[in-house]
């Protein structure tokens, strides 16, 4: 087996991403075997708890008030529909839980109070519960771990040299430090990005690099295909080429040995067979229910089918945690 490395550099990453797709698939599908049970996939659900009406400005969101996208601003969820959703996900085969917030950061007020108790309550259910809801203070992280928070989504989207191009009202240096606090209160760490914003190779490449040289690889790496949403500056960008994530999920995978990487954003463009091709390439996570945040995702039925189609099963909940342990 080969050993996990935090020391990758950006050339050795561009051959591993640039290298013939088939031996790429095929090298990442052997580095799979090796680490991951790749009979089992982690079926993840999302619910935004509060929509809408973001200050920031990132370029491919449809919750960024700036832009007209048809998004209404909700103010946040009541703890028990929260809590009725997550029952609803558990039943349907989810185990991890992860709740969105159109924030900018997290401030110290009473809709923080209420996060903490859906923390609580969710992680009651057993399930892993993750939050994403912009900037942390490592005060605020260590809050969370305290309720029972299992993961922190916060992702880098883009390389740092893009991401400029991307998002104006925060830093790539914002959000490093954002993992960093996360990292300090003990919580896991699920960052990853998109693709398809107009980047070019060597900024997936770039964010790949980042990702795979923290001093503790994240738990687990978003993969997302860009959701093109009318009203954003990136509604007119080219629809993903499957090629391409296969590709970004292959190289992931490869570099991240004992990451969960999820397929993520952009399944509903996708075939079944383009879907299989990803898992064949590493993925080992999905987002499962009607909707991702705001925008449409496979339904429980199809991704039932997927699965026993593909001879895949659910992975149960803090399995990697015991993995990682032992
Ligand atoms: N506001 C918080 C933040 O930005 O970290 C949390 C919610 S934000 C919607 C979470 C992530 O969703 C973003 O970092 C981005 O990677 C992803 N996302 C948002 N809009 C997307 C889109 N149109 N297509 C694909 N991914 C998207
Ligand atoms: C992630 O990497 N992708 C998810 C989750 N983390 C929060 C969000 C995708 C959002 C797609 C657009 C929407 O539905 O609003
Ligand atoms: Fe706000 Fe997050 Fe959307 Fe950016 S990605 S506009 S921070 S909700």
């Amino acid at each position: 087996m080969s050993v996990i490395r935090n020391n990758w550099s950006r050339e050795e990453i561009a051959e591993i991403y640039n290298s013939p797709l088939l031996e790429l698939i095929y090298r990442a599908a052997t580095i799979h075997r090796q680490y991951q049970d790749t009979a089992e996939v982690q079926v993840c659900t999302l619910l935004s708890i509060k929509t809408g009406g973001c200050p920031e400005d990132c370029a491919y969101c449809p919750q960024a008030a700036r832009y007209d996208t048809g998004v209404k601003t909700q103010a946040l969820m009541k703890t028990e529909d929260v809590i009725a959703s997550a029952q609803k996900a558990r039943e349907a085969g989810s185990t991890r839980f992860c709740m969105g917030a159109a924030w900018r950061e997290v401030r110290d007020n009473r809709d923080f109070d209420r996060v903490l108790e859906m923390v609580k309550e969710v992680n009651k259910l057993g399930m892993e519960v993750c939050c994403t809801m912009g900037m942390l203070t490592e005060d605020q992280a260590k809050k969370l771990a305290d309720a029972g928070l299992y993961a922190y989504n916060h992702n880098l989207d883009t390389s740092s040299e893009y991401y400029g191009d991307i998002i104006t009202t925060r830093t790539y240096e914002d959000r490093l430090k954002t993992l960093e606090n996360v990292r300090k209160a003990g919580v896991t760490v699920c960052s990853g990005g998109i693709i398809g914003l107009g980047e070019k190779h060597e900024d997936r490449i770039g964010m790949l690099h980042t990702l795979s040289t923290l001093a503790r690889h994240p738990e687990s790496v978003p993969i997302n295909a860009l959701v093109r949403v009318k009203g954003t500056p990136m509604e007119n960008q080219p629809k993903v080429d499957i090629w391409d994530m296969v590709r970004m999920i292959a190289t992931a995978r490869i570099i991240m040995p004992q990451t969960m990487v999820r397929l993520s954003a952009g399944r509903t463009e996708m075939s079944l067979a383009e879907q299989a091709l990803c898992f064949m390439a590493g993925a080992n996570s999905i987002f499962a229910g009607e909707k991702l945040l705001t925008t449409p995702n496979p339904d429980w039925d199809e991704d039932r089918a997927m699965f026993e189609l593909l001879g895949l099963k659910p992975r149960e909940s803090f399995k990697q945690e015991k993995e990682l342990v032992n």
